[in-house]
């Protein structure tokens, strides 16, 4: 039987993420790049715009999405353990922690792939064009680059990327590698001994763009080695943690968050809490001023991924961003894992988000919901907004 097919880019971002989950999975997988002939002409336009990753099975189904990707493979290819943890507090903190590494890294990732082009822009622009088309001369290459690499810039600015707010990213990522690198000093997953669904969003940023573009690399090399290392064993199959001993592979007992995760989460509401909110308050409003009904793709066509933009205060500065429709999808996971559980697991749940400050994720909602369908986002129900 053919294995499966990932078709992405070394530098990607979602790439890395459904790569990472492939190989921790051991599940049997060929990756070819977009620019490989199949992608071209026959998964872009299945799929209706350039995006990846795209993962094709066995029996030619094509999937559109890290987080859908992840949900097929573990119905379609149960694993020992399951990527979800299933107590209540570590599995709404795997979504919580999931939502912040694929949208709330998004910033620093793009700060320090495309402003220090002396010594980011060679690689990148060998890395990017060998994914990009197979072959070409030295010219086709170098217009393929300066396509890609434009529009990549354009989404810097659009995720808060400006000369005013660099210093504030800069000093903001700092304070992360140092959180994490103070959690990693005592386990080498996020909720303990095995990678959960949060690990994979944190590996989205932290992997193509953090620990491997040259500029990046070295500053993680020299900062955070334990991020660094964690970035090298997420690429590793199976736990890959010699350096923790015999550490028990499973995530943490008693459904602990331990006090380096809740500073970690802590500092995730102060830097992140303010954006998401805003992303959903800018939603329900454009739904106020828009007539759609439910199923109709969000923004008329699947290439169109924004829905305007909202300004809100980060560190003490107005920043203007995009807003993205597909947050809310990822929000919406862990409110869903939230909503189904019991009365006494909802509690503990509350008690952590309250004490950490990321009480309102529970429950911060639009008018209606964004769910996908056949690869694309589209409107969900109506529901009561609570913002
Ligand atoms: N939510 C999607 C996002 C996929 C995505 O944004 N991929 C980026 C690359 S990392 C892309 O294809 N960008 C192409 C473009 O916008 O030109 C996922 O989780 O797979």
């Amino acid at each position: 039987m053919a294995p499966y097919y990932l078709y992405g880019m070394s530098a990607s971002l979602y790439t890395a993420k459904a790569r990472s989950y492939l190989r921790k999975r051991q599940i049997d997988f060929v990756e070819r790049a977009v620019g490989h002939p199949h992608y071209q002409q026959d998964i872009m336009p299945a799929i209706g715009r350039l995006i990846m990753p795209v993962l094709e099975t066995p029996d030619g189904q094509l999937i559109q999405d890290t987080v859908d990707i992840v949900d097929f493979l573990e119905a379609a290819e149960p694993p020992a353990h399951p990527v979800q943890p299933t107590t209540p507090r570590q599995l709404v903190t795997a979504h919580l922690l999931e939502l912040f590494g694929g949208e709330g890294l998004l910033r620093p990732a793009m700060h320090y792939r495309w402003n220090f082009d002396d010594e980011n822009i060679a690689f990148l622009a060998q890395d990017f064009a060998g994914c990009m088309i197979m072959g070409g001369d030295s010219v086709q290459r170098a217009q393929v680059f300066d396509m890609a690499s434009g529009r990549m810039r354009s989404a810097a600015v659009a995720f808060g990327v400006t000369p005013e707010s660099i210093p504030a990213i800069e000093a903001s990522y700092e304070e992360f590698l140092a959180l994490f690198s103070a959690h990693l000093e005592t386990a080498p997953y996020l909720l303990g001994g095995l990678p959960t669904n949060g690990d994979f969003g944190f590996v989205g940023p932290l992997f193509p763009h953090l620990a491997r573009d040259p500029h990046p690399s070295a500053l993680m090399k020299a900062t955070a080695w334990r991020v660094w290392r964690w970035c090298e064993r997420m690429q590793a199959p199976g736990v890959d943690a010699p350096e923790y001993g015999d550490f028990p592979g499973a995530f943490f007992a008693d459904d602990e968050i331990p006090s380096t995760l809740r500073d970690l989460l802590a500092y995730i509401a102060t830097e992140n809490l303010d954006e998401v909110l805003a992303q959903v308050a800018a939603i329900d409003e454009w739904l106020a001023d828009n007539e759609v009904v439910e199923g109709e793709v969000i923004n008329g066509k699947p290439a169109r991924r924004m829905l305007g933009q909202v300004t809100f205060e980060w560190r003490g500065l107005p920043l203007t961003i995009s807003v993205v429709p597909y947050r809310l999808y990822v929000l919406q996971r862990l409110q869903e894992a939230y909503r189904g559980l019991d009365e006494v697991s909802r509690q503990s749940d509350v008690e952590l988000f309250e004490a950490v400050g990321l009480a309102r994720l529970l429950t911060a909602q639009a008018r209606r919901s964004v769910r996908r369908v056949d690869n694309r986002e589209v409107w969900g129900p109506e529901q009561e907004p609570n913002l």
